[in-house]
């Protein structure tokens, strides 16, 4: 049986096939783009092996891009950042992807419409791509899965890939294996926090702005930005060849973002010298290999059916005493190696 289509309505959805695709995200066509990133974001194995094709083919197109990781608490300005950043960027003839919070699945302190507002702005640009990261399960807007969709990015030829992060826990381990450079946004007045959490985050930042240094904020900032000067000298050294510094910025008006840029720029002379981002990519990807590989190991393991079977009688027997937990968990590895 034919279906008869009204004229002027859609024709039958068809997925594209993988050439198709491949070969879309190559010339430049964000919808393709978009959709290996939908296929890639998605849990239906059958997605799953599509995608991994893309991305193989996409891995062999060597590109010379930058990746740039925003993070910093909600609200501390990071989509207004990006915006007024992805500007400056665009100004000077490159080329922008933004994989961005999804404002729709966070806990914020910014405005959901505003918020919008602000990246549409960008969004409009044809040199930039902004694309909401879908990190189901995961806290700060970054999961493996961010890897493969800066790879596909960087196939489409752009030439500045900037993933934005909430700095919380595992979030901040994670985007230092996607980076180059990560910029630590903070708010003036917020250098008590260094005592708690914002100590991990501070470890791995390239740079510190302190962000909203606008109207009556310049007096507080001053001070901030000595605290954190103080602070970065205290951390261990990340790259010996690189001096972190505290910039004082505002997206709102436009004060210290070139010198962002400035520094980012000095960033990659210095690492370009003697093959360093290389070496620091290639122990990124070893690092990302076994994240992914302790996942899936841990996914097959909780979902095999011996495993499963076993596992509320191990657990009793834990809870009764009668095995230790260690013993346990040995029961269980058996069940999952050696099935019945
Ligand atoms: N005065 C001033 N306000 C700013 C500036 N940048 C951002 N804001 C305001 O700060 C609020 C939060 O900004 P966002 O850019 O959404 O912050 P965010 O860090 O992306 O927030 P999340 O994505 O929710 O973590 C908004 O109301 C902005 O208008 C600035 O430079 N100066
Ligand atoms: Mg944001």
């Amino acid at each position: 049986m034919s279906i008869i289509l009204p004229q002027g309505s859609l024709k039958p959805y068809h997925d594209p096939d993988v050439d198709t695709v491949v070969s879309g995200i190559i010339s430049g066509d964000r919808h393709m783009l978009s959709r290996a990133i939908t296929l890639i974001e998605s849990q239906k194995p059958e997605h799953e092996r599509k995608a991994h094709e893309i991305l193989d083919r996409c891995l062999a197109k060597k590109t010379a891009s930058i990746r740039i990781g925003i993070t910093g608490a909600p609200g501390a300005g990071k989509s207004t950042f990006i915006e007024s950043l992805g500007e400056l960027i665009i100004s000077k003839g490159l080329t922008l992807a933004v994989l961005a919070i999804d404002p729709s699945s966070r806990q914020s302190k910014g405005s959901i419409l505003g918020d919008k507002a602000r990246m549409e702005k960008l969004a409009s640009r044809k040199e930039a791509y902004i694309r909401p990261t879908a990190s189901s399960g995961y806290l700060g807007g970054t999961s493996p899965k961010t890897h493969e969709v800066i790879v596909l990015c960087e196939a489409a030829g752009y030439d500045v890939i900037m993933v934005e992060t909430v700095g919380v826990g595992q979030s901040e381990v994670l985007v230092d294996t996607m980076v180059d450079f990560i910029l630590l946004l903070m708010l003036p007045g917020s250098g008590d926090e260094l005592q708690g959490i914002k100590r991990g985050i501070m470890e791995i930042a390239d740079a510190v702005a302190i962000t909203k240094t606008d109207g009556d904020q310049s007096g507080i900032a001053a001070i901030s930005k000595a605290e954190f000067e103080a602070a970065l000298r205290m951390m261990p050294v990340k790259h010996p060849q690189w001096q972190r510094e505290v910039i004082l910025t505002s997206a709102l008006t436009g004060k210290g973002i070139a010198e962002v840029w400035q520094n980012i720029s000095d960033f990659f002379t210095a690492m370009r010298k003697g093959d360093t981002l290389e070496t620091r990519r290639h122990e990124q990807l070893k690092s990302l290999l076994y994240t992914v590989l302790e996942e899936m190991l841990k996914k097959e393991f909780f979902s095999h059916p011996d495993v499963k079977a076993s596992r509320e009688i191990v657990e009793q027997q834990v809870l009764s005493a009668e095995i230790s937990p260690f013993s346990g968990a040995k029961k269980l590895i058996e069940a999952f190696i050696r099935p019945l």
